[in-house]
């Protein structure tokens, strides 16, 4: 790129899309220049509210996403949205999906839509996830959203960079409610019943405020719920009040600022993690010596904790127990 670094941080936080689409893919790509952009860029973040959506493949969270972006939007808000996509990469097909079903919103100026793949991110697709969202945030983007499917430990990840977690169930779901149980309780900041236009939204209700009843809630929030019909766009402005009822509820209180130190804290640790393990990586991760030290450990002529010691000694982080 012909621009200096300055410029090119003054493009993105003059909210310059094609600005924000190379930082983005700089960052997925994880190109040598992203670390001194995320750095600058840093500076410029830190106003945008965060909102991570997760919920069953086809729960309709992106028809939900479109309607609540619609609605910030008529209250002046930029939005951005993240889809996250379980895809892999090279098949794109539900990529395009989410594109399409967006496109109401993809022609709006206040509106940046992205998606990313779940496979073949490096080091993970939290970090990728929470650097693509500062991007938005330095650009000017008011509320942020990141769009996940299911529960697993990617979700765990992602509603670890979001502000507030905001889970969608279906009727019909039934006993998945209890199966949903041990992810989900403790990530949600929100349950949204959508699809209540369908039979069988009173039995999920049921079976959610059962097991919220029993579920203890250390930083005295209970989670709200809220019925939606994403479709029609009935409950959508009670999803937006409860939002910003949770946001104005944590921004200043004691259990808020604990999470985003447990946040922040893990967010240092997983970087940490990350750039020592590219460090050694880079440097020893030669794969024909890797396949030695495997035969080495099959044959138990030499044991892992002695090799990992070795190739951190010649990493320069190694230890100096021995
Ligand atoms: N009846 C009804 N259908 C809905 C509602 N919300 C979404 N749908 C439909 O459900 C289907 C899936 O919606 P999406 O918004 O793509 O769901 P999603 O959760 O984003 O799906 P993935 O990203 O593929 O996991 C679409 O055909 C929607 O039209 C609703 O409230 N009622
Ligand atoms: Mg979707």
């Amino acid at each position: 790129m012909a621009i200096s670094l300055e410029q090119w941080v003054a493009k993105i936080c003059d909210g310059d899309r094609r600005a924000m689409a190379q930082a983005i893919s700089a960052v997925e790509r994880r190109e040598p220049c992203s670390a001194d952009l995320l750095k600058t860029l840093f500076h410029k973040g830190g106003k945008a509210y965060v909102v991570g959506i997760t919920g069953a493949p086809g729960a309709g969270k992106s028809t939900l996403l479109e309607k609540v972006a619609a609605e910030y939007r008529q209250r002046g808000k930029r939005v951005g949205i993240i889809a996250i996509d379980p895809t892999s990469p090279f098949s794109g097909g539900a990529i395009l999906g989410d594109r399409i079903r967006m496109q109401a919103l993809s022609t709006d100026e206040g509106t940046y839509i992205r998606s990313m793949a779940t496979r073949g991110q490096l080091g993970g697709l939290a970090p990728a996830a929470r650097d693509v969202a500062l991007i938005m945030d330095a650009a000017g983007y008011d509320v942020i959203f990141v769009e996940t499917v299911g529960v697993g430990q990617d979700e765990v990840d992602v509603a670890r960079l979001a502000d507030v977690t905001v889970v969608l169930l279906v009727p019909g779901m039934g006993d998945d409610v209890q199966a949903f149980k041990a992810g989900v309780m403790e990530i949600a900041d929100l349950f949204v019943i959508n699809k209540a236009d369908q039979s069988g939204v009173e039995r999920v209700e049921r079976e959610l405020n059962a097991l919220l009843s029993v579920t203890p809630q250390p930083d005295g929030w209970q989670p709200p719920v809220v019925r939606t019909t994403a479709t029609t766009g009935e409950g959508i402005i009670s999803l937006c009040e409860a939002l910003e009822e949770f946001r104005a509820a944590t921004e200043q209180s004691p259990a808020g600022l604990k999470r985003r130190k447990e946040n922040t804290r893990l967010q240092l640790l997983e970087l940490l993690r990350q750039s020592l393990f590219e460090k050694v990586a880079q440097e020893q991760f030669d794969h024909e010596r890797i396949g030695e030290y495997v035969e080495e450990i099959l044959a138990r002529r030499r044991d892992p904790h002695s090799i990992v010691e070795e190739i951190m000694r010649a990493s320069g982080v190694g230890t100096d127990r021995g």
